[in-house]
């Protein structure tokens, strides 16, 4: 069992974290046939292609601020009955925007779900407003240019995330230089899908205090080297990396040589019913596939508190 153990994610999409019977559920509310993304309790898609159309797809089921409110508690509280303690939702405007609901009511919604999940369990949660690199550089432009503008005390860092194919990441760091000149923290999906040069350009066009993914440095020696100089964080998703077949089994997972090498890392969800996971289930691959001690496992969810993005005093609460 791994319950016992303190808990914390810093990668987690907030569409991606709705359980396939709120999404059916929704899906009958606004009558919606969910066959072509949904088939007995699970999500349909086979490659990340398809996945991140299925995505969009369970995100259009979502149309009001308290759809997501609703779904945010959800998860939170979910979270918090497997000894979580933190969370960082990575959350899309242009979801909001695109199912007309707008940016502005959709953060208000996951703001509204974070404070009912804290009221009822304690459990503590930021927000990372995302651009989705496949969307184009100019939504991911006006992505940051939301997030730098918001007054939202929840919303704390700025991510991208989407089809890392899509362009290289010189097209998008602007919306970087956007973010960090408003003193969010950053972090990127990289080295995913894409090999060790995402991570390297991700590391010199953007500077990002964490990773998203970024396991496939493994390729390339000097450039775990950098990351461990660098103290750059690992935001590791072991459970989606292999329902995406960038690794073929647990066993043949990166994490352990990338924690062996000094990297900085530790666990995360993504998307976690879409991967067939679950935060605590993550703690369990860890701790019973990948062989990690119980002192191991509880170093990375420091490593999580500490890359956080919260104030200082928020972090030595949890800490
Ligand atoms: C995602 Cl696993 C993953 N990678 C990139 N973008 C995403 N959006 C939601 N999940
Ligand atoms: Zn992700």
């Amino acid at each position: 069992m791994t319950g016992h153990f303190l808990k914390a994610e810093i990668h987690c999409h907030i569409e991606g974290a709705a359980p396939p019977a709120l999404a059916a559920r929704q899906a009958e509310k606004y009558g919606i046939d969910p066959s072509t993304f949904l088939k007995d309790g699970s999500y349909l898609w086979s490659d990340f292609s398809e996945f991140l159309v299925s995505y969009d797809r369970v995100a259009a089921l979502f149309r009001t601020d308290e759809d997501y409110a609703l779904l945010t508690e959800t998860y939170l509280a979910e979270l918090a009955s497997a000894n979580t303690i933190y969370s960082e939702i990575i959350v899309s405007p242009d979801h909001g925007d695109r199912i007309g609901l707008g940016a502005d009511f959709y953060l208000a919604g996951i703001s509204e779900g974070i404070g009912r999940a804290r009221e009822k369990t304690g459990i503590e949660a930021r927000i990372i407003v995302t651009g989705e690199r496949h969307f184009g550089p100019e939504r991911v432009i006006a992505a940051a240019e939301y997030a730098a503008r918001s007054d939202n005390p929840l919303v704390t860092g700025f991510n991208m995330a989407g089809e890392e194919r899509m362009g290289r990441v010189a097209d998008y760091a602007r919306a970087f230089d956007i973010a960090r000149e408003a003193g969010l923290g950053l972090t990127i999906h990289a080295g995913e899908v894409c090999g060790a040069f995402s991570v390297a350009d991700a590391l010199d066009l953007v500077r990002p205090s964490r990773i998203g993914h970024g396991v496939r440095a493994i390729e390339d020696a000097d450039l775990v080297a950098r990351l461990v100089d660098l103290g750059t964080v690992l935001e590791v998703c072991p459970g989606s990396n292999i329902a995406l077949k960038v690794y073929p089994d647990f066993e043949q997972h990166p994490l352990r040589r990338l924690k062996e090498s000094g990297v900085r890392v530790c666990l995360n969800s993504d998307d976690p019913p879409f991967f067939h996971t679950s935060l605590e289930r993550e703690y369990e691959i860890a701790s019973h596939q990948m062989g990690f001690h119980d002192a191991e496992i509880n170093a990375m969810t420091r490593t999580a508190l500490e890359a956080a993005f919260v104030d200082d005093d928020t972090r030595t609460r949890l800490l």
